[in-house]
């Protein structure tokens, strides 16, 4: 990786200090232009309008073993892919009070004093530990966000001990086995997803590394913010791995996915159902599917009177595969939207490189090709 990515450009400045720091406004790197402010445009929650929310899903089929309830789920998960590229899932298989567990380790971590939690200060080499950036541009725009970054699998990508923090002392069985439940829960969403498009079961999981996919914890703490209306916890962008699974606050709304065919800033926020999880389709499975199931763009917004917790498991394929749309999805009613394979060690480097961007790696990819425009081929 390039030599801009051994070291943060400038020193690290921890939101929680900031928002710690009883500031009434807050500093100008967290001011987002107008356009991308979360007050830009009413959303269709602040309606109340519970119409428009993304797909709640019952995998319960999928452990029973009921048929018919099966292809009822896969329709659904279709469905959900195709129009939102989100969904939340219950009946998904993961205890409620691992999740719960894990959540709780991480909060104990994040209500540590700051001094306690600067020895696992992360790099961009790495992103391993304890972050308050992405992306190592010198005096670019910053997030109302800090977060904690650890590999889970496979066994040999896994974080060594010196990343984990030993305080709360269970964070790393926790998460350990948090990853692993979830990790079945991901490769069981593979292999409805490949079916759902008349493929092979296992081809999705065998195209992104089979036993070899790998598997990232982000933790996120989005710290009270005076000037919530200015600033985004995380800015819009989409995911680039396979799939991400999302254990949201419990108490504090603040996801917001950007709805497909809406207009700028047209941005549904999200209500957890209890003991769901939400699901998203990243950027690997847009390009192997040729843009049926959709990589959608999201962000997180900050509030005044709360604190907000949330867990993302994303599941990534092994890093040194060409990944391309599957054959059988290439036709010549429907060609290869991404002609040129690129692995996801390469496809990385950009996000790691530039902080969230929207679509832009993703589209960056298209526009390189002389393709149909995307519209002209739903
Ligand atoms: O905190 C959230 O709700 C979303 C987090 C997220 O999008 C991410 O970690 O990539």
């Amino acid at each position: 990786m390039a030599d801009c990515m051994q070291e943060w450009p400038e020193p690290v400045v921890r939101v929680q200090a900031v928002a710690e720091s009883g500031l009434a406004a807050i500093p100008c790197r967290y001011v987002k232009p107008p356009r991308d402010r979360p007050s830009a445009t009413p959303t269709p929650s602040d309606n109340d309008d519970d119409d428009i929310a993304i797909p709640v899903i019952d995998l319960g089929a999928l452990l029973a073993a009921d048929e018919e309830g099966r292809v009822t789920m896969s329709k659904a998960v279709a469905a959900a892919c195709r129009e939102w590229g989100f969904f939340q899932v219950v009946n998904h298989g993961v205890r409620p009070e691992l999740m719960r567990a894990a959540r709780e380790a991480w909060r104990g971590f994040f209500r540590l004093p700051i001094p306690a939690k600067q020895q696992y200060a992360n790099l961009p080499r790495t992103y391993e530990g304890y972050g308050s950036r992405v992306g190592v541009q010198k005096g670019g725009p910053l997030d109302w966000g800090d977060y904690y970054f650890l590999h889970l699998a496979p066994d040999a990508a896994k974080s060594p001990d010196k990343y984990w923090p030993t305080n709360p002392g269970i964070c790393k069985e926790v998460s350990e086995e948090y990853g692993r439940e979830v990790i079945g829960l991901c490769e069981r969403l593979m292999k409805v997803m490949s079916a759902s498009l008349g493929l092979d079961e296992t081809r999705f999981q065998e195209a992104f590394g089979g036993s070899d996919c790998g598997a990232c914890l982000r933790a996120n703490y989005y710290p009270r913010c005076p000037q919530p209306d200015l600033t985004l916890g995380l800015s819009a962008h989409s995911d680039p791995g396979v799939l991400t699974v999302l254990l949201a606050d419990e108490h504090v709304r603040g996801l917001q996915v950007r709805r497909r065919g809406g207009v700028d800033g047209d941005w549904v926020t999200v209500q957890p159902v209890p003991d769901a999880f939400i699901v998203n389709v990243g950027d690997q499975i847009q390009i192997m599917s040729n843009s049926v199931y959709k990589s959608v763009e999201h962000r997180v917004i900050v509030n005044a009177m709360e604190e907000r917790i949330s867990l993302a498991l994303f599941y990534n394929p092994r890093g040194d595969l060409p990944i391309a749309p599957a054959s059988e999805l290439v036709t010549r009613g429907r060609p290869s939207l991404y002609p040129r394979p690129m692995t996801f060690d390469e496809y990385r480097v950009y996000i790691r490189k530039n902080g969230p961007k929207g679509k832009a790696q993703l589209e960056g990819l298209k526009a390189a090709q002389a393709v149909p425009a995307e519209n002209e081929l739903n």
